[in-house]
């Protein structure tokens, strides 16, 4: 079998973590309408008798600033140096930008192989797609398109898989179990999944200067016990997670608690906390703390 790791690198709000999810069937990243979703690279696992497809799901590139944002740059270069082949997503209605640009270099400078994937074909292509696309050499690139409209989703993303799957070494065996659906640990992807319920729930710049930590995490008898605090960066802000009479946070709680459990398949019950952390996006411990460092892999 043809066996290796697949980076899914792109700008925000293209698509990648939804892409990521149809691949792996099961969701695992988290998606909003807003840009800069995705924080920390997660992985998910393709297996099938023929491959086994790691994909690192990116968060969209951005260029090196303070706190989230430099952690957010050194992601992506992480993605590019962990992966055996990079998948470029581009969306249809994508315009022109310097960070495409950008973006684009850093992967070739990798001189990994590269493969072109065009994302939101659903919408129609601006004339940048357009150009670009015509730039590309047929005989030198991979090429796909896809959309999470589309109609024929399924056997176009099993053609997708299998072109990736054959620029990949050939493997006796596995590289990992294949039941296994990530290499992340679960309570990783439940913090996740609980920043998600905010990005839906919550308006304008509050998602954004969130965390999520997860305090406790364990079995109770029949049920899933799972603590976990929301870190918000302005004092006025709590009081908005948390909504007159905890009713906002009792809809974060309920949607995280189904996405939880729907993953999981198992009855949860989830505690959240609000807390004030002045600026912790500058704070090294609480940063170390939500996973947003360089020790990961
Ligand atoms: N029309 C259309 N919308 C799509 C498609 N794929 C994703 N979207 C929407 O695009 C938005 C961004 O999707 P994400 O998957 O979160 O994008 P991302 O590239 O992971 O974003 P970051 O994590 O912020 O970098 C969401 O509102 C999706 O529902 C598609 O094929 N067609
Ligand atoms: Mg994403």
């Amino acid at each position: 079998m043809n066996c290796g790791f697949v980076g899914i690198l792109g700008l925000p709000n293209v698509g990648k973590s939804s892409l990521f999810n149809e691949i792996l069937q099961d969701k695992i990243s988290i998606v909003s309408p807003k840009p800069q979703t995705t924080r920390q690279s997660l992985s998910g696992i393709c297996t099938t008798d023929d491959y086994q497809l790691i994909f690192w799901d990116a968060p969209g590139f951005v260029n090196p600033k303070k706190g989230i944002f430099d952690f957010l740059a050194k992601e992506f270069d992480r993605v590019i140096e962990n992966s055996d082949i990079l998948l470029i997503v581009i969306a249809c209605d994508q315009l022109e930008s310097l960070a495409f640009q950008q973006a684009l270099a850093k992967a070739k400078k990798s001189k990994k192989p590269l493969a072109y994937l065009f994302t939101k074909a659903d919408l129609p292509l601006s004339p940048y797609v357009t150009e670009f696309r015509e730039s590309l050499d047929p005989r030198d690139s991979l090429v796909f398109d896809f959309s999470i409209k589309g109609e024929n989703k399924k056997e176009n993303l099993e053609t997708i898989l299998s072109t990736l799957a054959e620029q990949l070494p050939e493997s006796p065996q596995p590289l990992y179990d294949p039941d296994m659906i990530s290499l992340d640990k679960t309570r990783d992807i439940v913090a996740e999944f609980i920043r998600e319920a905010c990005f839906e729930l919550l308006q304008q710049e509050i998602p954004f200067g969130l965390g999520v930590i997860i305090k406790s995490f364990k079995h109770d008898q029949h049920i899933l016990r799972i603590e976990a605090n929301i870190l918000v960066e302005k004092e006025n802000h709590k009081a908005i997670v948390i909504g007159k009479k905890g009713s906002q946070l009792k809809e974060i709680g309920k949607k995280a608690r189904e996405q939880i459990e729907k993953f999981l398949g198992e009855k949860v019950f989830l505690g959240l906390h609000v807390a004030y952390k002045k600026n912790w996006q500058k704070d090294s411990n609480i940063m170390k703390e939500l996973g947003y460092d360089d020790r990961r892999r």
